[in-house]
């Protein structure tokens, strides 16, 4: 299975990339949710409205998502072999950074309003991730985002981060994300 680990600072889009994610690529790829939230099941009740199964994990005082929760919840879900399963930390930007959940990659979420310079006050999230998704580029023109530097911040703590910059809601940069994703699962197959 090709399991990917978003993580972000809470409400940068998160489910909401991952409800449009789904609405694009259902029926012909099967993708499975693992929410996890302190509290609610509100984010797993989207992603089963959005059209696919989904469990909630809930962390009560905790700040992260750990291996042994997605172990049981995998098996609760049993998600077909060669099929994607998003994991959806919990929103922080510091403890999801230190554990690894057995995924393909960590992809770091952040958005346009939440100020460029976060990439050098959170390191280690974007050190550990493979890939950043700069979300909410719509806004950009209100909120004084500068996409270059955004993107030599992002390279100044990760020089091999994987850039995609979009918007959740208007759809625009969604084609790239849905084509890297495309490849990750090719190869998965081939592997
Ligand atoms: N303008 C704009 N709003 C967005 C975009 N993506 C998400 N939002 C809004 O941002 C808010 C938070 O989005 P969520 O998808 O719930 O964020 P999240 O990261 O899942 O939040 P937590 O699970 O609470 O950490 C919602 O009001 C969304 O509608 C976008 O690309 N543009
Ligand atoms: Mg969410």
């Amino acid at each position: 299975m090709l399991a990917l680990n978003l993580v972000s600072s809470p409400g940068a889009g998160k489910t909401t990339l991952l409800e449009k994610t789904i609405e694009a690529l259902s029926p012909s790829v099967e993708l499975t949710v693992i929410e996890g939230d302190q509290m609610t099941t509100n984010d797993a009740d989207r992603i089963r409205a959005a059209g696919a199964n989904a469990l909630q994990i809930n962390t009560g005082a905790g700040c992260h998502l750990e291996a042994d929760m997605i172990a049981a919840a995998t098996q609760k879900l049993n998600p077909a072999p060669g099929s994607i399963v998003m994991i959806e930390n919990v929103g922080n930007l510091v403890c999801p950074a230190m554990f690894d959940l057995g995924e393909r990659m960590k992809i770091a979420i952040v958005s346009t309003t939440e100020g460029d310079d976060k990439p050098l006050k959170y390191p280690y999230m974007f050190r550990a991730s493979e890939v950043v998704i700069v979300n909410k580029i719509d806004l950009a023109p209100y909120v004084d985002f500068d996409p270059d530097r955004m993107t030599t911040n992002i390279l100044k703590v990760n020089p091999h981060a994987r850039i995609f910059m979009l918007s959740a809601r208007s759809g625009e940069g969604m084609a790239e994300w849905l084509d890297y994703l495309a490849t990750l699962k090719r190869e998965l197959a081939a592997a």
